[in-house]
């Protein structure tokens, strides 16, 4: 009887009262929910992010990124247990930029943090592209907001270090750790994938295998010669993550980016930039889905565009009709 009420109480679908009242609590399935909610971008997401964020601010965000198979998931995975050690709560973003079709990396992610993710401790979230690669940055930079609100410490975001989603995840944590290997090529693709310029640690992982040594002297020769306007050294670290080597030590140089970033005021100097950045992509994208709105309720695009197709109009004439037609209507 007692398990029938349980079963009928996760049925019902909780109000959104409820689900509040549970993610403050801090329960685990309605910050699931709430994660899935804003994920798929479902009705009155963004009132139900406008009333967390208040409780957001003291999350610490690390993003982990670096070439398919470098072993960033081994690396996140052993940061997050030392982290667990310490006391600290850990929410773990997987970001797969990849197709779901080509992409196997999701599935082995899940398979291998399978018992962190037993862990009450750590939470974690598998994101993969549904088409935009920009939407799939800005979910990230949400799903982040949220786990900040629930109260994780930390926050590690693993991602494929290659495009565009890359380099906008790093614009979401404090600081990015790239991770590369030993084999002849990796720190070019990274350079050319721009993973340079947003490193603030680097690991050479797999430190088992043959080069790992010279790669770490010559990226340390690269790094002097293009040595970055501030005091920041940029260590080049050794790790053997698959048995925890090294992970000690990186998560210390973390502590230790930190404490730099607050100390020179780094930290909230970038935490303006990034509100500057989400504020105006937040209010384009708002007038943008309304005015969209409003031009599909009036049938204003098929007209236009019947218009254009008859020759009686073009492209950049219709869309100045269409501003006339919204000009001083509430958007
Ligand atoms: N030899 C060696 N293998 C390692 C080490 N760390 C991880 N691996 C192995 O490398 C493979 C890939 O590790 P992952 O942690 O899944 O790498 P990843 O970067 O998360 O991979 P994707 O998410 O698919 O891009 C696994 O088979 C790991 O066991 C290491 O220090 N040495
Ligand atoms: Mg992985």
């Amino acid at each position: 009887m007692a398990s029938n009420t349980e079963a009928m109480r996760f049925r019902r679908p909780w109000s959104e009262q409820e689900l509040l009242e549970q993610f403050i609590k801090g329960k685990t399935l309605a910050l699931a929910r709430v994660i899935s909610l804003v994920e798929n971008e479902a009705p009155g997401y963004r009132q139900l992010l406008s009333s967390l964020y208040h409780r957001t601010g003291k999350a610490k965000k690390i993003g982990i990124t670096g070439s398919t198979g470098a072993g960033k998931s081994t690396i996140v995975d052993e940061l997050a247990k030392l982290l667990v050690g310490r006391q600290q709560t850990v929410g773990i973003i997987a970001v797969d930029p990849t197709s779901p079709f080509t992409g196997g990396a999701l599935l082995g992610d899940r398979i291998r943090m399978q018992d962190l993710g037993l862990h009450k401790d750590v939470f974690i979230r598998s994101m993969a592209s549904r088409g935009s690669l920009g939407g799939l940055a800005r979910a990230t930079r949400e799903v982040s907001v949220v786990l900040d609100a629930f109260g994780k410490d930390f926050i590690l975001i693993e991602s494929v270090g290659v495009g565009q989603v890359a380099l906008d995840i790093a614009e979401v944590v404090d600081t990015t750790v790239v991770v590369l290997v030993p084999e002849s090529g990796d720190s070019i693709q990274a350079m050319k994938a721009g993973l340079m310029e947003i490193a603030d640690i680097f690991v050479i992982n797999k430190a088992d295998r043959d080069g790992a040594d010279r790669m770490a002297v010559e990226l340390q020769a690269v790094l002097d010669l293009g040595r970055r306007n501030n005091d920041w050294d940029y260590p080049v670290l050794k790790t053997e993550a698959r048995h925890g080597h090294g992970v000690d030590l990186l998560l210390e140089h973390i502590d230790r980016q930190r404490d730099y970033l607050v100390r020179t005021g780094y930290l909230k100097k970038r935490k303006e930039e990034l509100l500057r950045a989400e504020v105006r992509q937040l209010f384009s994208e708002t007038v943008r889905e309304k005015m969209e709105r409003r031009l599909a309720g009036e049938g204003s695009l098929d007209e236009v565009i019947a218009d254009i197709l008859e020759g009686k109009l073009n492209p950049y004439l219709a869309v100045d009709q269409l501003l006339e037609r919204v000009k001083g209507a509430e958007i």
